[in-house]
């Protein structure tokens, strides 16, 4: 008998423990595009462009290494609607299959569901652990069990210790673990961000994208210009031309943003990392190589690595660690609704329509875009969990919810309390000023905190700071800044609320009915 074996479409990698001891004259390989997947949050259009591409691409590889697919395009009359329909359609049509085998989904939502697959299938299903990341979630509970708090940094020890990368003997290369302090200068006038190898999309791209366009056309976002690679060549290359170009200069200006570059120096990977077509231990041994022939230096190459062992094996372990609960909490009370201009980047603060305008166009926008200005936005207004999470695991092409939900949830909006960050990365418009140059053409002025024409981030930051005070009292690392807060007098404070109150009004960020859950 054979085994029909299910590939999702962020486990495009020949390594994926679903394959490990596929048969080729027996078993069944089956991947299908199916519209629940698309659609269960509205995909950014060139994200599922791009997950569809790769996928068809994928499972040509493996018809050339010798094994046997099936197929189902979304554009196919009688493709089923999920995925749970596609395996029984496929195990209806192909004698011999007894039993099928998956490996974990990375979303807790589909993992729940395939748990009731063999009763609703009348086989065996075989759950595999996704072996493709470094930490395994047993490891990951290991680590975090008895601690205190649950800080990414000691974390990433353990994990360079483990995998001996930028390591001599015990001990870190440099004297140091960590970089990151060299890694936050403000990008200065003469400098300009490398050139970007950015790949043209070839037939079978196109194809992907006519479909997708056919049958998600109001979805957000567009498909034109399309930049990504769609097969594991293409991938790689655009690891090569970052290493070779870009890897260098990654450190300097991680935390830096400019109007117009979309890029900076970041690395444009996380969409071939997360679904599959690049090895992330590979990634950082290239990086380290590079150090090691003195090609880049160590700021950057420890930064980068850091991103990759630390972040996001950090992230991913703390997901399997904390969900489901994790996303149903709401320790700062957040109760407005997203302004429809995170949809449109119809705003005149310059940064935002920056960042949600980049973003439309390249299912793309870089960390701090992320973290300092859209997601500030949303902590500092108050925008409910729920809502936020939700945009940003439509707009972004490397989006899934084992790495989008910690990051949003718990970086960006501290709606967890504090499990992942020790204090909510709260900036008024002063940080942004000093981290780009959007403010020299922004309509709002920087400098000022009430008035019509003054910059919304500053009544923001210290309204949130008002609304939360007695919710952060007792955080040793908020203590500066709510002294300062102490320092403003009532009427001031008074003035702050209702600029900050008449300027979320009148972008329709509007406060909830009933209070908000507070867990
Ligand atoms: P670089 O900045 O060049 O970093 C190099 C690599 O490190 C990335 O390719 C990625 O694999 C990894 N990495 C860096 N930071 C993180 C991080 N915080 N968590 C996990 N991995 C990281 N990342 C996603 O992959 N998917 C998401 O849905 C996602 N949502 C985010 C939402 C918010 C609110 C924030 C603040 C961050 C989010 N991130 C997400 C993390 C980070 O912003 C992206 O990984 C990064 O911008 C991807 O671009 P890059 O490849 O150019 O990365
Ligand atoms: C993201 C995505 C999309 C848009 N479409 C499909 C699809 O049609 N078929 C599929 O197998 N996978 C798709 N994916 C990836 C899944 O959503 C992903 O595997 C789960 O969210 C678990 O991480
Ligand atoms: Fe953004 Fe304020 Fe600067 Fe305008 S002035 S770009 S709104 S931080």
């Amino acid at each position: 008998m054979g085994v029909l074996r299910l590939v999702l479409g962020d486990q495009l990698s020949p390594s994926v423990s679903s394959l490990a001891d596929a048969d080729p004259s027996n078993d069944l390989i089956l991947m299908a595009e199916v519209a629940a997947e698309a659609t269960y949050v509205r995909h950014h259009k060139k994200k599922i462009a791009f997950v569809f591409a790769a996928m068809r691409a994928f499972a040509r590889d493996l018809e050339e290494a010798g094994f046997r697919v099936r197929y189902t395009k979304i554009s196919q009359a009688d493709a089923e609607a999920d995925l749970l329909g596609e395996s029984a359609r496929a195990l209806d049509a192909h004698e011999g299959l007894d039993r099928l085998v998956v490996t974990k989904p990375g979303e807790w939502r589909l993992l729940s569901a395939m748990e009731g697959w063999a009763d609703q299938l009348g086989r065996p299903v075989e759950l595999r652990e996704d072996d493709r990341f470094l930490c395994s979630t047993e490891q990951f509970e290991a680590w975090a069990a008895g601690r205190k708090s649950l800080r990414m940094e000691y974390f990433y020890r353990e994990m360079r210790r483990r995998t001996g990368l930028l390591m001599e003997d015990d001990e870190p290369v440099g004297g140091r673990w960590n970089f990151d302090k060299e890694n936050r200068k403000r990008l200065p006038k003469s400098v300009s961000p490398p050139q970007r190898w950015l790949p043209e999309p070839d037939a079978e791209t196109r194809k992907a994208m006519a479909d997708v366009e056919e049958r998600f056309a109001d979805h957000f976002g567009d498909l034109e210009p399309f930049y990504f690679a769609t097969d594991r060549c293409g991938a790689e290359r655009a690891r090569e031309r970052f290493m070779q170009e870009v890897l260098p200069g990654f450190g300097d200006y991680q935390d830096a943003m400019a109007k117009g570059e979309p890029w900076m120096w970041h690395a444009l990977l996380s969409m071939y990392i997360n679904c599959g077509l690049l090895d992330p231990l590979e990634t950082c041994r290239l990086a380290e190589a590079e150090w090691r022939a003195e090609r880049a230096p160590l700021n950057a190459v420890e930064g980068f690595i850091r991103q990759i062992i630390g972040w996001r094996e950090y992230v991913r372990g703390l997901y399997w660690l904390k969900m489901p609960e994790y996303k149903e909490s709401n320790a700062l009370a957040a109760e407005r609704s997203l302004p429809e201009f995170y949809w449109t980047g119809d705003t005149s603060m310059v940064c935002m329509a920056e960042a949600i305008g980049q973003t439309k166009r390249n299912a793309y926008a870089h960390h701090i875009q992320r973290l300092m200005v859209t997601g500030n936005f949303a902590l500092l207004a108050g925008l409910h969990p729920d809502e936020v999470n939700d945009w940003y695991m439509c707009v972004y092409a490397d989006a899934y919810e084992w790495v989008e939900l910690p990051n949003t949830h718990g970086m960006a909006l501290y709606a967890d309390g504090g499990v992942l960050a020790s204090k909510p990365y709260a900036a008024s418009g002063a940080y942004i000023n000093r981290m780009s140059d959007y403010c020299t053409t922004c309509s709002y002025d920087v400098n000022k905190t009430v008035g019509e024409d003054a910059c919304p981030f500053n009544a923001l930051y210290w309204d949130f700071l008002r609304r939360n005070q007695a919710r952060l009292h007792g955080n040793p690392r908020m203590g500066l800044v709510l002294n300062n807060l102490d320092r403003k007098s009532d009427d001031e404070l008074a003035q702050i609320e209702d600029r900050a109150e008449a300027f979320l009004d009148s972008v329709g960020a509007k406060p909830a009915q009933g209070l908000a859950s507070e867990n």
